[in-house]
Formats: C-alpha cells, sequence, structure tokens
C-alpha cells in the first residue's frame, strides 16, 4: 500500500495540481517536471523508497483536528484534512456505512453550526424577482422539516477514490489524496427534494444552472483564495433527485457529514454533494468554480488541452471487505466478502479470480442490485499453494460496462475504474 506517499499532504493542493496540469501539457508528465536529484530528496525526506511524489514537501498531519468524530485506526487510515475507511471495518455491518465508520473529505475542517441559526438562502437570476445575493428567498431548518420528507439509499464517493491505484498498478504520477477504495460510504438519506425547495423559491423556466454553496471556511491554496466550496449542477439534474439532506442513517447529520443540511447528488462524484450548505444560486447563465473547471474535469494527453467535460457521474469498482496482506491458511476453507458499485447504474455481475486473474468464478450476491449503491457478495475459497496471492473482483454493471484490466490515466487520477489486485499471503 502506497501508505507513506498520501500522509504527507499539504494546504497547497491547487497550486501543485495546477503545476502537474501545465507539466501535462508540456510533455513533462512521467518526469513530473521534477529533477532527478530533487526527486531523489523528496524520496529520502518521505523515508519510503520506491514512493512516487504524490504530495508536495512533506510536512506532519495537520496540527489543529479537522474532523470532529473519534478515527479509530482500525477504522480510518488518516490523509491529511481527510480520513478513509477502512474496507475490512465493513465486514458485517449491513448494506449502509454506519455514520461513525463512514469516510470524510473536508477541504479545510468540519464547522460548527446551530441548526436554529442556519438559513438556507436561495437567490440569482434564474428565480422570480431576479433575487440578490444580499435579498435571497429564505429556509430556516424548521421550515424545511416541515416540507414532504423523501429517503433515499445512496452512496457518496470521491471522484479521486482509488487513485493511489494508477501509481501502485500502472505507474502513473498523479496529483491529490492517494486514496485506496474506502473514499466512499453508503447511507440511508432523509430530507428534502432540490426541486421542491426551488420550487418554493421561484425557479423560473430561464434558469440553467443551480450552486450550493458550503458554509464551511474559504479555501485558501498556494496563496489563491479559491473562495467557499462551490460547485454548480445542471437544472434538470438539481429537478430529478437531488436532496438536501438532514438525516443520515436514521440519525440528524453528523457535524463532519453536513449538519444541519447537506446536499446529496445521488450517483455523481462526491464533490457534488454540498456539506454545510449555506446558500445556492440559481442563474440563467451557465456557472463556473474552480471545482468545476480545473479541478473535477480530466486532463492529460489523452484529453482536450481545456481538460474533459466537468466530471459527473462515478464510475464503477469493487472492494474486497479485508486488509491489505490479509493471511490465509492452506487447505482451510473460507468466504471472501466484498461489494461493488457503479454510478451508471445497478451491478449486473461480480467476478473474482483468486489465482491473480486466471481462471474467474461467478460471486454470490447478497443484496437486490439498485442504481446509487453498492451490492453486496461472497464467494467460497479454499487456498491451495501457500505463498503470496492476489485477489481480484470485477464488476459490470446494467449498462454493459465492466472494470478494465488498465485505464488511460489523468492528471488528477479521478475516475479510476480498473479492477484491483488485493494482495494476500497464503501460509
Ligand atoms: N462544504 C463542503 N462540502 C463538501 C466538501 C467540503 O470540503 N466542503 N467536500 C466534498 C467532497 S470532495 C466529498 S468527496 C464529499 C465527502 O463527503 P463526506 O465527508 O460526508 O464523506 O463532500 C463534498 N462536499
Ligand atoms: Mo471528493
Amino acid at each position: 500500500m502506497p501508505a507513506a506517499v498520501s500522509d504527507v499532504r499539504t494546504n497547497d493542493e491547487v497550486a501543485y495540481d495546477q503545476e502537474r496540469l501545465r507539466q501535462w501539457r508540456e510533455g513533462e508528465a512521467r518526469a513530473g517536471g521534477v529533477s532527478r536529484r530533487a526527486m531523489l530528496g523528496l524520496l529520502a525526506a518521505a523515508g519510503a523508497a520506491g514512493a512516487v511524489p504524490l504530495a508536495a514537501p512533506a510536512r506532519a498531519a495537520a496540527a489543529e483536528p479537522t474532523i470532529r468524530k473519534p478515527l479509530p485506526p482500525e477504522w480510518f487510515v488518516p490523509r491529511g484534512t481527510n480520513a478513509e475507511t477502512r474496507f475490512e471495518a465493513l465486514r458485517g455491518t449491513g448494506h449502509t456505512t454506519p455514520n461513525e465508520r463512514f469516510f470524510v473529505r473536508n477541504h479545510t475542517s468540519t464547522p460548527v453550526l446551530d441548526a436554529a441559526e442556519w438559513r438556507l438562502k436561495v437567490w440569482g437570476s434564474g428565480l422570480r424577482g431576479r433575487h440578490a445575493e444580499d435579498r435571497p428567498v429564505e429556509f430556516g431548518y424548521d421550515d424545511l422539516r416541515r416540507l414532504p420528507s423523501v429517503r433515499r439509499t445512496a452512496f457518496v464517493e470521491c471522484a479521486g477514490n482509488g487513485r493511489s491505484f494508477y501509481a501502485s498498478q500502472q505507474g502513473e504520477t498523479v496529483t491529490g489524496t492517494a486514496w485506496t477504495l474506502g473514499a466512499i460510504g453508503v447511507a440511508r438519506w432523509r430530507g428534502v427534494r432540490l426541486g421542491d425547495v426551488l420550487r418554493r423559491a421561484g425557479v423560473t423556466r430561464y434558469a440553467e444552472d443551480v450552486q450550493p454553496r458550503g458554509l464551511d471556511a474559504e479555501f485558501v491554496s498556494g496563496g489563491a483564495n479559491l473562495g467557499r466550496i462551490r460547485r454548480p449542477l445542471p437544472l434538470a439534474k438539481a429537478l430529478d433527485d437531488v436532496l438536501l439532506a438532514y438525516e443520515m442513517n436514521g440519525e440528524p447529520l453528523p457535524a463532519d457529514h453536513g449538519y444541519p443540511v447537506r446536499v446529496v447528488v445521488p450517483s455523481w462524484i462526491g464533490i457534488s454533494s454540498i456539506k454545510w450548505v449555506g446558500d445556492i444560486e440559481v442563474s440563467e447563465e451557465p456557472l463556473y468554480s474552480p471545482w468545476n473547471t480545473t479541478l473535477y474535469r480530466r486532463f492529460g494527453p489523452a484529453y482536450p488541452p481545456e481538460g474533459s467535460a466537468p466530471l459527473t457521474r462515478q464510475t464503477l469498482k469493487s472492494a474486497f471487505e479485508l486488509a491489505s496482506g490479509a493471511v490465509f491458511t492452506t487447505g482451510e476453507r473460507t468466504t471472501l466478502h466484498g461489494r461493488s458499485w457503479s454510478g451508471a447504474g445497478a451491478v449486473a455481475k461480480v467476478e473474482v479470480s483468486t489465482d491473480g486473474g486466471e481462471r474467474w468464478r461467478r460471486a454470490r450476491l447478497h443484496d437486490v442490485p439498485r442504481a446509487d449503491t453498492w451490492t453486496r457478495w461472497s464467494l467460497d475459497w479454499r487456498p491451495d499453494t501457500p505463498g503470496p496471492a492476489a485477489l481480484l473482483a470485477r464488476a459490470t454493471d446494467v449498462r454493459g460496462r465492466t472494470q478494465p484490466a488498465t485505464s488511460v490515466p489523468n492528471a488528477q487520477g479521478y475516475l479510476f475504474d480498473v479492477v484491483v489486485r488485493h494482495p494476500v499471503t497464503v501460509v
């Protein structure tokens, strides 16, 4: 596991990403624009021979805790301002991820908000009366709770989930947090339809984009203030299945997951699901923010110079509920468990290989596969040869898409979909 790399994350994410984009465009990708000498220095500093320079110069984890809930090491891997869920910690937990074990991705840190004081401010040229930002249509917490509520089971998954495997499986250097597969969680959300709130606010038929914005701190990086976290959604998506959620698995939203209210955009990349939402701009004009321009698009030699279109739906992945390097005994029957999911629809089948990818067997599914969430599965295995082995799981979704053996990388390592080789040892 390339863990040594990720834990030296700094706040210079955006400046560093932008520098990398420039390097990709200028064909310096593999060398990373870093001289061999400087790179060796970096590696020595990180004390990790063979590591790739995913992050800028080493710095210890942030002094101030950025996440409020406890992060026991048996459930989480700390990653800078974020915390990754260990898949082995999901064994036996049921279909949804318990709130206590749900991964956290914070650009800065969890703010402490009071639901009684909280207001949702809806404004912009796409509303009747074209409400200016300082004259918004306002909703209080109780106003939202009085509207018809809906429940929906959906994953929130970071666009960068699986990113570290671009380096460890394909030898590609990409920027950003070196997640393995645990930057995902599934919850049963309860809240109001964003569409209901927008209609009450007076959305017009000329509205085009809808941009929720968080109440957490402005994101300052490399000397540039990118402002508060915000990313536009097309109106059609906003009116379709998007929630303003105030409950997560039957409890009020925990502080780290957006209390009092967050956006949940089913099947789309995690950045769409703005936590601690404070205001929503509804615009007749297309909206832009750093999170749909220089970030969350694919850049690199395989993409146009201005990058791909803004990323929307998640891709498909599979993970074993197993620690990296887990140990099995020769001749002893065991059951392997895991989960597979796709942003394009329900999972259709899951195949597992216990011999490094030679032979594949169909896994038994333990959920009725549904869109927007994962499907649990299992497969019996009796290891017969001692030594290191690789377990592989490969999902196919109802749209006919199957996880590939390799995929074209992009500079920021988004939307990893390749079959992961899960290392284990047979004794
Ligand atoms: N306000 C705000 N919303 C945010 C973020 C953030 O830092 N601030 N991070 C986003 C990203 S990149 C992801 S992947 C998800 C993570 O949600 P979680 O922390 O509840 O798991 O929240 C999104 N919403
Ligand atoms: Mo994310």
